[in-house]
């Protein structure tokens, strides 16, 4: 089934110089970038986004963290996207990710929720979360060149 995760660049990616190996790592798997911006938030959008952290203990580091610069969020649609992403992602625990992930390439320790990465964790948190971050005219259907290659 063709779906569309949210995935977010958080700003420890952005201040690292890491956006562009990030998202190649999507496009060079044949995943489509239909949903791209650049976005820096506030309490009020943090406390939405993360609305199922905001009683856990360290919701406050990380809201402080993810408010502290800009992040890019973009959507990515393809093949069982939702899971596919989560794996190119990796565990949540930077130190437990396994190498070839995002995190277990870029990351070691987990500070203040520095992870590089937010992915969507399934089919109704990526509903929301699309709803959440992109009007309808900020996504856009479009072929891609090289699907008559990379898709079936
Ligand atoms: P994920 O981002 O892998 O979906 P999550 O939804 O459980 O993980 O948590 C959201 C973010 O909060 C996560 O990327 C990093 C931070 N976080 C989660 N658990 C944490 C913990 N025990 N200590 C510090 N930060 C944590
Ligand atoms: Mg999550």
């Amino acid at each position: 089934m063709i779906e569309r995760t949210l995935v977010l660049l958080k700003p420890d990616a952005i201040q690292r110089g890491l956006v562009g190996e990030i998202l190649k790592r999507f496009e060079q798997r044949g995943l489509k970038i239909v949903g791209m911006k650049m976005v820096w938030l506030n309490r009020e959008f943090t406390e939405q986004h993360y609305a199922e952290h905001v009683k856990k203990p360290f919701f406050q580091e990380l809201a402080s963290f993810i408010e502290e610069g800009p992040l890019v969020a973009i959507v990515v649609e393809g093949l069982k996207s939702i899971s596919a992403v989560r794996k190119i992602v990796g565990t949540t625990r930077p130190e437990e990710a396994l190498p070839g992930t995002i995190r277990g390439d870029y990351a070691h320790y987990l500070i203040r929720g520095q992870n590089l990465v937010h992915a969507s964790a399934n089919q109704k948190d990526a509903k929301k979360e699309i709803k959440l971050w992109f009007k309808n005219k900020e996504t856009h259907s479009y072929q891609r060149d090289d699907e008559k290659h990379t898709t079936r």
